[in-house]
Protein backbone atom coordinates (compact mmCIF):
# COMPACT_ATOMS: atom_id res chain seq x y z
CA UNK A 1 0.00 0.00 0.00
CA UNK A 2 0.86 3.17 -1.04
CA UNK A 3 1.90 6.55 1.86
CA UNK A 4 -1.23 8.24 0.30
CA UNK A 5 -3.59 4.81 0.81
CA UNK A 6 -2.12 5.01 4.41
CA UNK A 7 -3.42 7.88 5.11
CA UNK A 8 -6.81 7.36 3.29
CA UNK A 9 -7.39 4.65 5.40
CA UNK A 10 -6.46 6.58 8.86
CA UNK A 11 -8.58 9.05 7.76
CA UNK A 12 -11.21 6.45 7.30
CA UNK A 13 -10.40 4.94 11.11
CA UNK A 14 -10.48 7.76 12.28
CA UNK A 15 -13.71 9.13 10.90
CA UNK A 16 -15.25 5.75 11.59
CA UNK A 17 -14.25 6.52 15.51
CA UNK A 18 -17.07 8.66 15.75
CA UNK A 19 -20.45 7.05 17.05
CA UNK A 20 -23.50 8.51 15.00
CA UNK A 21 -24.82 11.49 15.99
CA UNK A 22 -28.39 10.41 15.93
CA UNK A 23 -27.88 8.12 18.60
CA UNK A 24 -27.06 10.52 21.07
CA UNK A 25 -28.63 10.53 24.17
CA UNK A 26 -28.83 14.41 23.70
CA UNK A 27 -30.30 14.59 20.05
CA UNK A 28 -33.01 11.64 21.26
CA UNK A 29 -33.78 14.06 24.34
CA UNK A 30 -34.53 17.34 21.59
CA UNK A 31 -36.49 15.06 19.16
CA UNK A 32 -38.71 13.57 22.16
CA UNK A 33 -38.73 16.37 23.80
CA UNK A 34 -40.07 18.69 21.12
CA UNK A 35 -42.45 16.07 20.21
CA UNK A 36 -43.80 15.81 23.03
CA UNK A 37 -44.76 19.77 23.28
CA UNK A 38 -46.14 19.75 19.91
CA UNK A 39 -48.32 16.79 21.34
CA UNK A 40 -49.67 18.75 24.08
CA UNK A 41 -50.24 21.94 21.43
CA UNK A 42 -47.88 24.25 23.28
CA UNK A 43 -45.66 24.73 20.27
CA UNK A 44 -47.63 26.02 16.70
CA UNK A 45 -46.46 26.26 13.50
CA UNK A 46 -42.71 27.20 14.42
CA UNK A 47 -43.73 28.33 18.01
CA UNK A 48 -41.49 27.64 20.40
CA UNK A 49 -37.40 27.42 21.19
CA UNK A 50 -35.13 25.22 23.18
CA UNK A 51 -31.10 25.32 23.92
CA UNK A 52 -29.47 22.87 25.72
CA UNK A 53 -26.08 22.96 26.66
CA UNK A 54 -23.41 20.17 26.09
CA UNK A 55 -20.43 18.67 27.58
CA UNK A 56 -17.56 19.26 24.84
CA UNK A 57 -16.04 15.79 25.81
CA UNK A 58 -19.48 14.14 25.17
CA UNK A 59 -20.27 15.71 21.92
CA UNK A 60 -16.45 14.95 20.97
CA UNK A 61 -17.19 10.81 21.10
CA UNK A 62 -19.77 12.02 18.53
CA UNK A 63 -18.29 14.93 15.87
CA UNK A 64 -15.41 16.38 15.37
CA UNK A 65 -15.05 19.18 17.03
CA UNK A 66 -12.59 21.06 14.58
CA UNK A 67 -14.50 20.71 11.71
CA UNK A 68 -17.08 23.80 11.68
CA UNK A 69 -19.50 23.62 8.64
CA UNK A 70 -20.16 27.61 8.67
CA UNK A 71 -20.39 30.40 10.71
CA UNK A 72 -23.69 31.83 11.55
CA UNK A 73 -24.01 35.70 12.87
CA UNK A 74 -26.61 36.29 15.75
CA UNK A 75 -30.12 37.93 14.61
CA UNK A 76 -32.11 40.48 16.34
CA UNK A 77 -29.44 41.96 18.34
CA UNK A 78 -26.59 44.75 18.20
CA UNK A 79 -23.63 42.65 19.19
CA UNK A 80 -22.22 45.80 20.27
CA UNK A 81 -24.70 45.48 23.15
CA UNK A 82 -24.75 41.88 23.57
CA UNK A 83 -21.92 40.00 25.21
CA UNK A 84 -21.72 36.62 25.91
CA UNK A 85 -18.00 36.49 26.41
CA UNK A 86 -18.36 34.07 29.69
CA UNK A 87 -20.38 31.33 26.98
CA UNK A 88 -17.34 31.47 24.24
CA UNK A 89 -16.21 27.58 23.47
CA UNK A 90 -19.61 26.69 24.93
CA UNK A 91 -21.36 23.67 22.91
CA UNK A 92 -25.07 24.30 22.52
CA UNK A 93 -27.78 21.85 20.37
CA UNK A 94 -30.42 24.48 19.66
CA UNK A 95 -34.18 24.15 17.65
CA UNK A 96 -33.74 26.64 14.58
CA UNK A 97 -35.28 29.97 13.33
CA UNK A 98 -38.61 29.00 11.25
CA UNK A 99 -38.83 25.45 12.43
CA UNK A 100 -41.55 23.44 13.56
CA UNK A 101 -41.28 21.68 16.51
CA UNK A 102 -43.84 18.88 14.90
CA UNK A 103 -41.26 17.80 12.37
CA UNK A 104 -38.02 17.66 14.76
CA UNK A 105 -38.36 14.13 15.50
CA UNK A 106 -38.45 12.94 11.63
CA UNK A 107 -35.53 15.49 10.69
CA UNK A 108 -33.35 16.18 13.36
CA UNK A 109 -30.21 17.36 11.00
CA UNK A 110 -32.39 20.08 9.46
CA UNK A 111 -34.51 21.48 12.23
CA UNK A 112 -31.48 21.11 15.03
CA UNK A 113 -28.18 22.94 15.13
CA UNK A 114 -24.99 21.92 17.37
CA UNK A 115 -23.55 25.33 17.76
CA UNK A 116 -19.96 26.55 19.37
CA UNK A 117 -20.33 29.91 21.05
CA UNK A 118 -17.26 31.70 18.77
CA UNK A 119 -14.77 34.37 20.38
CA UNK A 120 -15.37 37.98 19.74
CA UNK A 121 -18.93 37.95 19.18
CA UNK A 122 -18.98 36.40 16.00
CA UNK A 123 -21.75 34.36 16.41
CA UNK A 124 -21.76 30.83 16.44
CA UNK A 125 -20.02 28.09 14.68
CA UNK A 126 -22.15 25.35 13.18
CA UNK A 127 -20.93 21.42 13.49
CA UNK A 128 -23.73 19.97 12.94
CA UNK A 129 -27.72 20.42 11.66
CA UNK A 130 -29.26 23.11 10.00
CA UNK A 131 -29.00 20.48 6.85
CA UNK A 132 -30.95 23.26 4.41
CA UNK A 133 -28.86 26.37 5.18
CA UNK A 134 -30.74 26.89 8.84
CA UNK A 135 -30.20 29.61 11.54
CA UNK A 136 -30.25 29.01 15.48
CA UNK A 137 -34.04 30.28 16.93
CA UNK A 138 -34.45 34.02 16.68
CA UNK A 139 -34.74 33.73 20.45
CA UNK A 140 -31.03 32.80 20.35
CA UNK A 141 -29.18 36.24 21.68
CA UNK A 142 -32.49 35.76 24.64
CA UNK A 143 -31.52 32.13 25.17
CA UNK A 144 -27.80 32.84 25.76
CA UNK A 145 -28.15 35.84 28.05
CA UNK A 146 -31.10 33.43 30.00
CA UNK A 147 -28.14 30.82 30.21
CA UNK A 148 -25.51 33.55 31.25
CA UNK A 149 -27.78 34.70 34.43
CA UNK A 150 -28.89 31.02 35.35
CA UNK A 151 -24.94 29.96 35.44
CA UNK A 152 -24.89 32.55 37.72
CA UNK A 153 -27.23 30.97 39.94
CA UNK A 154 -26.73 27.63 39.18
CA UNK A 155 -23.40 26.38 37.78
CA UNK A 156 -25.29 23.41 37.14
CA UNK A 157 -28.11 24.97 34.73
CA UNK A 158 -28.05 23.57 31.06
CA UNK A 159 -31.38 24.53 29.77
CA UNK A 160 -33.43 27.28 28.39
CA UNK A 161 -36.69 26.50 27.12
CA UNK A 162 -39.53 28.76 25.45
CA UNK A 163 -42.87 27.39 24.83
CA UNK A 164 -46.63 28.95 24.47
CA UNK A 165 -48.33 26.75 26.24
CA UNK A 166 -52.51 27.26 26.12
CA UNK A 167 -53.70 27.36 29.71
CA UNK A 168 -51.08 29.56 30.83
CA UNK A 169 -51.74 31.84 28.19
CA UNK A 170 -55.23 31.88 28.51
CA UNK A 171 -54.93 32.75 31.70
CA UNK A 172 -52.27 35.92 30.96
CA UNK A 173 -56.11 37.44 29.67
CA UNK A 174 -58.01 36.62 32.74
CA UNK A 175 -55.27 37.19 35.18
CA UNK A 176 -53.92 40.25 37.00
CA UNK A 177 -50.27 40.31 35.32
CA UNK A 178 -48.52 40.61 38.66
CA UNK A 179 -45.78 38.26 39.97
CA UNK A 180 -47.42 37.83 43.84
CA UNK A 181 -50.50 37.18 42.47
CA UNK A 182 -50.25 35.20 39.35
CA UNK A 183 -47.83 33.04 41.31
CA UNK A 184 -50.33 32.65 44.50
CA UNK A 185 -52.64 31.58 42.40
CA UNK A 186 -50.81 28.72 40.44
CA UNK A 187 -49.80 27.32 44.03
CA UNK A 188 -53.58 27.29 44.87
CA UNK A 189 -54.10 25.30 41.86
CA UNK A 190 -52.11 21.82 42.30
CA UNK A 191 -50.71 20.83 46.37
CA UNK A 192 -47.41 20.16 44.73
CA UNK A 193 -46.89 23.97 42.45
CA UNK A 194 -45.40 25.32 45.76
CA UNK A 195 -42.75 22.64 46.37
CA UNK A 196 -42.05 22.27 42.32
CA UNK A 197 -41.57 26.14 42.10
CA UNK A 198 -41.18 27.98 45.42
CA UNK A 199 -39.55 30.96 43.90
CA UNK A 200 -42.85 31.74 41.96
CA UNK A 201 -42.80 32.98 38.41
CA UNK A 202 -41.64 36.34 37.08
CA UNK A 203 -44.00 38.07 34.46
CA UNK A 204 -42.68 40.52 31.74
CA UNK A 205 -45.50 42.64 30.05
CA UNK A 206 -46.24 42.18 26.40
CA UNK A 207 -42.57 43.06 24.65
CA UNK A 208 -41.40 42.70 21.43
CA UNK A 209 -39.89 39.12 20.80
CA UNK A 210 -36.50 38.40 19.44
CA UNK A 211 -34.66 41.62 20.46
CA UNK A 212 -32.05 42.59 23.06
CA UNK A 213 -34.61 44.11 25.24
CA UNK A 214 -36.83 41.11 25.60
CA UNK A 215 -33.84 39.18 26.20
CA UNK A 216 -31.90 41.64 29.01
CA UNK A 217 -35.59 41.60 30.74
CA UNK A 218 -36.13 37.97 30.73
CA UNK A 219 -32.26 37.17 31.93
CA UNK A 220 -33.07 40.07 34.82
CA UNK A 221 -36.17 37.96 35.89
CA UNK A 222 -34.03 34.78 35.64
CA UNK A 223 -31.69 35.87 38.52
CA UNK A 224 -34.41 35.35 40.51
CA UNK A 225 -37.09 32.88 38.92
CA UNK A 226 -36.47 29.73 36.94
CA UNK A 227 -40.12 30.66 34.90
CA UNK A 228 -40.28 33.85 33.51
CA UNK A 229 -44.29 34.51 32.09
CA UNK A 230 -43.91 36.42 28.87
CA UNK A 231 -47.49 38.38 28.83
CA UNK A 232 -49.51 37.09 26.02
CA UNK A 233 -46.81 35.30 24.09
CA UNK A 234 -45.56 32.41 26.79
CA UNK A 235 -43.31 30.82 28.99
CA UNK A 236 -39.54 30.59 29.05
CA UNK A 237 -38.16 27.76 31.76
CA UNK A 238 -34.60 27.21 33.07
CA UNK A 239 -33.23 24.12 34.64
CA UNK A 240 -30.22 21.83 35.25
CA UNK A 241 -32.19 19.06 33.02
CA UNK A 242 -34.36 18.49 30.01
CA UNK A 243 -36.83 17.01 32.53
CA UNK A 244 -36.33 19.38 35.48
CA UNK A 245 -37.22 22.61 32.61
CA UNK A 246 -39.91 20.79 30.83
CA UNK A 247 -41.17 19.87 34.11
CA UNK A 248 -41.84 22.92 35.67
CA UNK A 249 -43.48 24.41 32.24
CA UNK A 250 -45.89 21.52 32.54
CA UNK A 251 -46.66 22.49 36.12
CA UNK A 252 -47.73 25.73 35.40
CA UNK A 253 -49.80 24.53 32.88
CA UNK A 254 -51.28 22.17 34.63
CA UNK A 255 -51.86 24.83 37.19
CA UNK A 256 -53.18 27.17 34.79
CA UNK A 257 -55.06 24.48 33.28
CA UNK A 258 -57.21 24.10 36.66
CA UNK A 259 -57.42 27.67 37.06
CA UNK A 260 -59.70 28.54 33.58
CA UNK A 261 -61.56 25.16 34.11
CA UNK A 262 -62.57 27.04 37.65
CA UNK A 263 -62.13 30.98 37.34
CA UNK A 264 -65.60 31.02 35.72
CA UNK A 265 -67.29 29.02 38.99
CA UNK A 266 -68.09 29.60 42.57
CA UNK A 267 -64.89 28.74 44.73
CA UNK A 268 -66.12 26.58 47.43
CA UNK A 269 -62.38 25.56 48.73
CA UNK A 270 -59.05 26.30 48.22
CA UNK A 271 -55.41 25.34 49.33
CA UNK A 272 -54.83 27.97 52.18
CA UNK A 273 -51.82 29.82 53.11
CA UNK A 274 -50.94 27.75 56.63
CA UNK A 275 -51.61 24.60 54.19
CA UNK A 276 -48.76 25.79 51.99
CA UNK A 277 -46.33 26.75 54.78
CA UNK A 278 -47.13 22.87 55.94
CA UNK A 279 -45.80 21.69 52.50
CA UNK A 280 -42.82 23.69 52.18
CA UNK A 281 -41.47 22.83 55.64
CA UNK A 282 -41.95 19.29 55.70
CA UNK A 283 -40.20 19.26 51.79
CA UNK A 284 -37.78 21.82 53.50
CA UNK A 285 -37.52 24.25 50.52
CA UNK A 286 -36.80 27.54 50.53
CA UNK A 287 -39.97 30.00 48.77
CA UNK A 288 -40.77 33.31 48.59
CA UNK A 289 -42.31 34.20 51.66
CA UNK A 290 -43.46 37.24 50.69
CA UNK A 291 -45.77 36.01 48.10
CA UNK A 292 -47.70 34.33 50.21
CA UNK A 293 -50.34 36.32 53.02
O1 LIG B 1 -39.45 30.66 17.77
O2 LIG B 1 -41.71 31.25 19.75
O3 LIG B 1 -40.89 33.68 20.39
C1 LIG B 1 -40.70 31.21 17.66
C2 LIG B 1 -41.10 31.85 18.92
C3 LIG B 1 -40.64 33.22 19.12
ZN1 LIG C 1 -42.62 32.39 21.29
Amino acid sequence: MGFMDEVRKAGKEIKRAFNDILSAPFVKEMCDTCANMYRLGWDERNGGNISYMLDEKEVGEYLDLNNVIRTIPLMGVNAAEFDCTPLVGKIFIVTGTGKYFKNVKDDPETNLGIVRIAPANKGVELLWGFKDGGRTTSEFPTHMMCHMARLKVDPENRVIMHSHPTHTLAMNYVHELDEKSFSHTLWEMCTECIVVFPEGVGILPWMLCGTNEIGEATARKMRDFRLVVWAMHGIYGAGKTMDETFGLIETVEKAAQIYMLTAHLPRINTINDEDMKKLVELFGVEYRKDFLG
